[in-house]
């Protein structure tokens, strides 16, 4: 014998569950609604706890239509489930789409431009090109007999701790690193041709400095180098103040301060006015007024011997300036590090 009114339960309780799942408008939601109609507290599982009251022949008649019941509102909630996860995606794909013709359309997207270094790294190559100069590039891993050896710098030569750098394991150790300076393509370019050479070479370069407002880690430098018959130091300070005018114009002066490098001798610092204080001294220049942008000098005949070219014969000077810091002094950037930044709002002004 059924009991009617238990019959007539168990198809409101279904009923009631099948309202509660369909009502959940998304997966959060269902996951609750599943809980309340399907969990051990469900009005469902109460009636199951209730078939032992009945006798067995009604018990086993009353727990198959309620088994049928959950197994109807199982499978209701798995189609559920699967139409709200599908929604959410789509929603969720559509929150992220991307329309750059609508962005376009509506004046959001920018057409891109070249970044600031990239831009003065061009105008360097026109005004050397413009005076006389070729282009040429180099390899931004190097050995080490390319980096320091062959620029006068043998293993263990203290200089090499100026340029403290990245080693990279492609050979046995310490043989091939991350540039830490253009000079390389120095050596490249003179057993490449034989002079008369009048070179620029830019690039990238890294050193294990910390950046601060004068440094990076990665950064570009524009290397120079003329070998020829009857090089003077007169020509390379000549060069060096045609490019300074050429570059920035009349406001910014310039200075060569005597210095040491190990492939040049005499050696000498570039260094111009500070453009943030106008040379009264700040931050940006530790007070001196004065912004070092390169090292320079005339080639050292033992560079000479390293590639196969007669000191008699030729004599050469050779130049590397930061170009970032070529830019931060045009710009009268205050910190280097914003070139790094991506600000649009900053990169955007160049
Ligand atoms: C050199 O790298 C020499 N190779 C330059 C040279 C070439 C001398 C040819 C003589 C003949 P120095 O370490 O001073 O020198 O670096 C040259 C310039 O690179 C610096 O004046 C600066 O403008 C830039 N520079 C150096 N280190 C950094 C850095 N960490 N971040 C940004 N710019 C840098």
């Amino acid at each position: 014998m059924t009991d009617p009114a238990l019959a007539d339960t168990i198809a409101t309780v279904e009923s009631e569950g099948r309202a509660a799942l369909e009502a959940a408008a998304d997966p959060d939601q269902l996951r609750s609604a599943e809980a309340a109609v399907l969990g051990k507290r469900s009005p469902l599982a109460r009636l199951h706890r209730r078939l032992g009251e009945l006798d067995p022949a009604e018990r086993r008649h009353m727990g198959a239509a309620i088994n049928s019941s959950r197994e109807r509102l199982v499978a209701l909630a798995g189609e559920r489930r699967q139409t709200l996860e599908e929604a959410a995606r789509r929603a969720r794909a559509e929150a992220e789409r991307l329309d750059l013709t609508e962005a376009a359309l509506q004046g959001v997207a920018h057409r891109g431009h070249l970044h600031l270094v990239t831009q003065v790294r061009d105008e360097l190559e026109d005004t050397f090109v413009a005076m006389g100069f070729s282009v040429a590039e180099g390899p931004e891993a190097e050995t080490d007999w390319y980096n320091f050896e062959a620029l006068n710098m043998p293993p263990h030569h203290p200089a090499r701790g100026m340029w403290d750098t990245l080693y990279l394991r492609l050979g046995d150790p310490e043989t091939v690193l991350l540039r830490t300076h253009t000079s390389p393509v120095q050596i490249r370019l003179m057993q490449a041709q034989p002079p008369p050479i009048y070179a620029v070479m830019p690039g990238r370069c890294y050193r294990r400095d910390t950046p601060d407002a004068r440094h990076l880690a990665v950064f570009h430098q524009i290397e120079g180098l003329v070998v020829d018959r009857d090089i003077t130091f007169g020509d390379l300070a000549g060069t060096i103040e045609a490019f300074t005018t050429a570059f920035f114009g009349p406001g910014i002066h310039s200075r060569l301060r005597p210095s040491f490098f190990p492939f040049t001798e005499p050696s000498a610092e570039f260094e111009v006015t500070c453009p943030i204080c106008s040379g009264g001294g700040c931050r940006t220049c530790s007070g001196s007024g004065w912004i070092e942008l390169g090292g320079c000098g005339m080639v050292d005949p033992n560079v000479f011997h390293a590639v196969g070219i007669d000191p008699e014969a030729y004599r050469g000077f050779a130049f590397g300036f930061g170009i970032d810091r070529l830019a931060q002094v045009r710009t009268g950037l205050a910190d280097m590090r914003t070139l790094l930044d991506n600000d649009m709002r900053f990169l955007g002004q160049f």
